[in-house]
C-alpha cells in the first residue's frame, strides 16, 4: 500500500526537465492520474531531496487553513499540466506549461516529508 509521502513523490516529482509539449499526456498517463482524468496536477523537475527540503523553508498557511505548509526559498522548474475542455473522457489531453516558480508544500510524519502539493506562485 502507497504511503503518502511516496504517493507525493510519483504525483508530484520528475527530476528531468520535460522535452516536449506532449509531455503531460504521457506522463500523467504513466504516473496513474488518468483514471478520471486529474484536472491540475503540477511536476517539479529539481532532486528528490531540494524537494524535501522545503518542509524546513517558510512555514504559510495552506489554502484549507491548515498550519503545515511551505513555500520554497528559491524558484523551481515546474511543470503544470492542466486539463483540456476538449478532452474526452477516458482519453485524458492536457497542455503541457513550464513555469519556474516558488512552490507550496503540506508536510507531515517523521521523518518530516512532503505529502500534498498545494499551490506555486
Ligand atoms: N494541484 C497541483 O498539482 N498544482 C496546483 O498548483 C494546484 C493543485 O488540491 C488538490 C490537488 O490539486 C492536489 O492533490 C494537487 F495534486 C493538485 O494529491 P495532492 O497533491 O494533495
Amino acid at each position: 500500500n502507497e504511503s503518502p509521502a511516496k504517493k507525493f513523490q510519483r504525483q508530484h516529482i520528475d527530476p528531468k526537465l520535460p522535452l516536449s509539449s506532449t509531455y503531460c499526456n504521457k506522463k500523467m498517463e504513466q504516473q496513474d492520474m488518468t483514471q478520471g482524468c486529474k484536472p491540475l496536477n503540477t511536476f517539479v523537475h529539481e532532486p528528490l531531496k531540494k524537494i524535501q527540503a522545503v518542509c524546513f523553508q517558510e512555514k504559510v498557511t495552506c489554502k484549507d487553513g491548515k498550519t503545515n505548509c511551505y513555500r520554497s526559498t528559491s524558484k523551481m522548474h515546474t511543470t503544470d499540466c492542466s486539463l483540456l475542455d476538449t478532452s474526452k473522457y477516458p482519453d485524458c489531453k492536457y497542455q503541457t506549461v513550464q513555469k519556474e516558480r516558488y512552490i507550496i508544500l503540506a508536510c507531515e510524519g517523521n521523518p518530516f516529508v512532503p505529502v500534498h502539493f498545494d499551490a506555486s506562485v
